[in-house]
């Protein structure tokens, strides 16, 4: 191509960019003007003349940035001493941001993360996103399932956004995980396609094999209302073989216990916000653990399925959330503060909204900022914390987002000036449940664990419960658990407790069950260092036996019964927690 047909291509760049756009009388646009050989100087003086003003000179490449009035562009062009002119078009941050979590949790501890990879955390959920440019491909494996299909692909989002927050790279994309360099092995296993359901059958079958890959740490961002016996002796015989398993508490925001979440031999999960309060969804029992963020989490989406939304003032960008049902595209306009937008803002046409939530829905004041002449709506929280709201099934032709009080705070001193909103389709999404706090919890349990490899799933479990950031009512209770998980602290407390010795290590899980009629009892246990334990029923010892993490007891007795069972190092008074079981 010579350089003149190549004039005449960027020329109709030019027309085909910026004839759309209508100018009046004193607007200016930002191009770049290229020039011909040995014409810099006559190009620099038709600038000037045109009222440029110029920003860079760029000598090899023959081209000036300039802003110029916009009735001058045509003139521009059919100077014979300029080769092009073209828009000089916005660029925007795009840096990753660590989402609040990762501090919450003191994971942003650079010190903490391992220089090799060394645990295995076994994800079971909706499959994995597998070359999102976020998410680790070394260290990754998966189990396919006949009934699901690939682990590497993804098409509910929930486990990718689950992933994330584990291992989102260190990479100056989108967000990072608990683990940043991908310095520990993740095995994914796929027991849900995108309508998001399975069996406790699907569950146990999966957990064996998650035991199979080599995890240490099985993250379950999941549950159901109904407890299955044989789900319940899996998951106490995985703990005694050396398997910590982290549950989601569930999000009916009731006191019922959710599975495999309530089982003793499983960490059950509640979530906290921003500002360490509970998440109103967070089920709160006697099982409950420990905490972890779970509101308006920000990671990973399948690749194209999440959405990215902002509003730009000047050099200033403010991260929202798109309203759920909003188109994409962008608009720019001078920023109007439309108040609580219950009416037609009478900012005049063109104006990007600012509305306060409040008083009607999100829909009905996208509708009014519309009805007025509005490009883009933005709508600030009326409460602490990012807004992530929905359109429902109104049908609206500008887009619209969500944004924080403080955001909103920010923007009401900017009012006047040029906004621009975007709304897109992106990588990343925000999640809220309890399903967002359990990877917070797994991740820093492998976190730790990877430093102080000689602990068992025992030391690591009463690490995490001795360092958590106590919330609510002093002490345990059953909101938070133990408090809100802290990896530094946990990492520390394993550190000075060289894994043994303290009190509660031994964890015991016991479950009754009948065959042909007989009590039966399933003991599972782990943190005990001796070569033999006692079996305490009742307060007497029935057995001694090998100190294998397993141990069957057969009462003798019949129909109803009520005992209480403890295992201790052989010969001591060195004992587990009493695990009761009432037939
Ligand atoms: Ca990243
Ligand atoms: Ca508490």
């Amino acid at each position: 191509m010579n350089r003149l047909s190549f004039a005449a291509v960027a020329g109709s760049i030019l027309v085909s960019l910026l004839s759309a756009t209508v100018f009046a009388a004193g607007d200016s646009v930002r191009v770049y003007v290229g020039f011909e050989p040995g014409q810099k100087t006559a190009v620099a003086q038709s600038l000037k003349n045109a009222g440029a003003q110029t920003h860079h000179e760029f000598d090899a490449l023959r081209a000036f940035a300039v802003t110029v009035p916009a009735l001058a562009l045509q003139g521009l062009q059919n100077n014979p001493h300029v080769s092009y002119v073209e828009e000089d078009p916005k660029r925007f941050l795009m840096a990753q941001s660590a989402p609040y979590g990762i501090a919450m949790v003191q994971a942003d501890d650079l010190s903490l993360q391992p220089a090799a990879a060394n645990r295995t955390v076994c994800i079971i959920d909706s499959g994995y996103d597998l070359g999102h440019e976020d998410l680790p491909t070394s260290n990754v494996s998966g189990t396919n399932d006949p009934g699901t299909g690939n682990w590497y692909t993804d098409e509910n989002s929930h486990g990718t956004h689950v992933a994330g927050t584990i291992v989102a790279l260190d990479n100056e994309l989108g967000v990072v995980g608990v683990f940043r360099d991908s310095n520990v092995n993740i095995h994914i296993i796929k027991v849900f396609g995108a309508d998001g359901w399975a069996y406790s059958s699907t569950l146990v079958a999966a957990a064996e094999n998650c035991e199979a890959a080599g995890a240490n740490v099985i993250s379950m961002s999941l549950g159901g209302s109904f407890r299955s016996t044989t789900e319940d002796r899996y998951f106490a015989a995985a703990n005694g073989r050396g398997v910590l398993s982290v549950a989601a508490a569930g999000n009916d925001g009731n006191t019922a216990y959710s599975y495999p979440a309530s089982y003793d031999s499983v960490m059950s999960v509640g979530g906290v916000d921003e500002g360490r309060q509970l998440y109103t969804g967070s089920q709160r029992n006697d099982q409950v653990e420990i905490a972890g963020p779970a509101v308006l989490v920000h990671s990973t989406m399948p690749t194209g399925t999440g959405s990215e939304a902002s509003v730009t003032v000047g050099t200033d960008g403010f991260a929202g959330i798109g309203m759920e049902g909003s188109p994409t595209g962008t608009a720019s306009g001078p920023l109007v503060d439309c108040g609580l937008g219950t009416s037609a803002c009478p900012g005049g046409a063109g104006q990007v909204c600012l509305i306060q939530r409040g008083s009607i829905s999100f829909a009905e004041k996208v509708v009014n900022c519309e009805a007025g002449g509005g490009v883009a709506a933005a709508i600030y929280n009326n409460v602490s914390g990012g807004l992530s709201g929905t359109l429902g099934t109104t049908v609206t032709g500008i887009p619209s987002l969500g944004l924080s009080d403080t955001q909103g705070a920010a923007l009401l001193g900017r009012l006047g000036e040029a906004a621009t909103v975007t709304v897109d389709a992106g990588n990343y999404g925000y999640k809220t449940g309890t399903s967002m706090a359990t990877p917070h919890v797994s991740g820093t349990a492998a976190l730790i664990w990877s430093s102080h490899t000689a602990c068992t799933n025992a030391d690591v479990r009463s690490a995490l419960n001795a360092a958590a950031e106590d919330l609510g009512d002093p002490g345990r209770d059953n909101s938070f658990g133990h408090g809100l998980v802290q990896a530094r602290a946990a990492f520390d407390y394993l550190a000075a407790s060289g894994c043994v010795g303290a009190p509660g290590d031994i964890i015991l899980s016991a479950i009754g069950y009948k065959v042909k009629g007989k009590q039966q009892v399933d003991l599972s246990w782990s943190g005990a260092t001796s070569a033999n334990i006692d079996v305490r029923r009742n307060g007497a010892v029935v057995a001694t036996t090998e100190n294998d993490g397993a141990y069957t007891d057969v009462t003798g007795g019949k129909g109803k019964g009520s005992y209480s069972y403890q295992v201790c190092e052989a010969g001591t008074s060195t004992c587990s927690n009493t695990a009761q079981v009432n037939f």
